[in-house]
Order: C-alpha cells, then structure tokens, then sequence
C-alpha cells in the first residue's frame, strides 16, 4: 500500500485527483492479505525535491539533480506534520512494517525499494525475500510515481509484481501515466483489477 498520505488526497498540497477513491478499495483488498506493507513518503523540510528549495523553480518543472533529472513538487508529506500523516479512513489493522522513504535531503525515493540515486536501499526487497515473499501486489498513489517505479523496482529485484489498476491514482504530468504503463509493460509488471484478487488460504 504505497503513500496514502493527507497530502495526495482532497485539500492535500499534492492533491491527486480522485485519491480519495483508493481507500474504500485498499480497505478491502488488505482483508485479502496476510502479509502488508504500508509504505509513507517521509522528506525532510526543505527537501530537495520541492520547488520551493530551489530559487525561481515552481511545482512540476525539473531540474538536474546529481544524480538526474527530478520532477519538483510542492512541498510535501514532511516528516510528521499532518499531510504526511496516513489518510483517516485507511482500515489496516493488520499491517506488519510502515516504510518510510525520501528522508535524505537531497535524495527523492518514489520506489518503495531503492532511491532515486539507485544505490540507496530502503532495505525492502531483504525484507520480503528473507520472509519468503516472492510476489508483490502494488495499490496506491501515485500509480505514474511510487507506484510504478516501485512495480518496476520489484521486478528488478526479481518478485513478480502486480499493479492494481483501480485502486491506484495517478498525478499524470507531462506524459507521465502512459510512459509509466509503458515501461512497466516492458517489464512485466502485470496489471489487474481489485475483483480478481483472491484471499490468501
Ligand atoms: C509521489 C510525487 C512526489 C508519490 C511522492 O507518492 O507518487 N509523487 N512524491
Ligand atoms: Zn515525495
């Protein structure tokens, strides 16, 4: 369950049109599930993915990072304040981690498994592969953001991995849903709907 966080949702400062959708859904799809993993985007203030830390850059223009072209964004999901909390009627219960990514100033994390300078770990892919986790079904925000570098960050990693199409939302800016799709067609990401999952035994 990748970022359902107050800032992507209605009145957030990242609003994702219809985020709010997702929660109904996700509630449901985790019952399905024995093993979850809540996944937050957790930045510093003043992160160097905001527009706001880099002087007359305003929201969706990119820039050169050190380690590649960034997306910057408004201000966002920073580090226990409101927005960053998880969204209110989210129903878990049964969780087992809460990953938090993106709290390295000047490193952005959309995968929920190696940071956008592709060296740093979150240390996700040990966790699911020493807990015998070989597949990974993905929902959440933003499908065209975490959760398709996730997905194909899965893959990389060598677990078969599953967006779920209808409860994921996507900020699509510049082309970025439909290349997204593309590149995780290319990777074998396989894309369902939340009526086709069933129950673990
Ligand atoms: C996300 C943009 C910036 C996401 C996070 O969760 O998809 N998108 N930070
Ligand atoms: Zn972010």
């Amino acid at each position: 369950m990748v970022d359902v966080q107050k800032d992507f949702t209605r009145g957030g400062s990242l609003e994702v049109p219809d985020a709010d959708a997702v929660v109904p859904l996700i509630n449901l799809l985790a019952r399905r599930f024995v093993n979850v993993v809540i996944t937050q985007d957790w930045h510093t203030p003043g992160h160097s993915s905001f527009a706001s830390s880099h002087a007359g850059r305003k929201p969706f223009d990119t820039i050169e990072l050190s380690y590649g072209t960034q997306v910057l964004w408004p201000d966002h999901c920073v580090q226990d304040t409101p927005g960053a909390a998880l969204h209110e009627r989210l129903d878990v219960p049964h969780a087992q981690l809460t990953l938090r990514k993106g709290f390295h100033p000047q490193i952005d994390s959309y995968s929920v498994f190696l940071e956008a300078d592709r060296r740093t770990y979150t240390g996700l892919s040990g966790y699911l592969a020493l807990r015998g986790i070989d597949r990974v079904f993905l929902a959440g925000l933003t499908t065209d953001f975490c959760v398709a570098w996730s997905a194909l960050d899965a893959r990389r990693f060598g677990f078969a991995a599953v967006v779920l199409e209808d409860a994921c939302r996507a900020i699509d800016t510049n082309g970025s849903l439909a290349s997204a799709w593309a590149a995780m067609k290319a990777a074998g990401v396989e894309r369902a709907r939340t009526f086709q999952v069933q129950a673990e035994p």
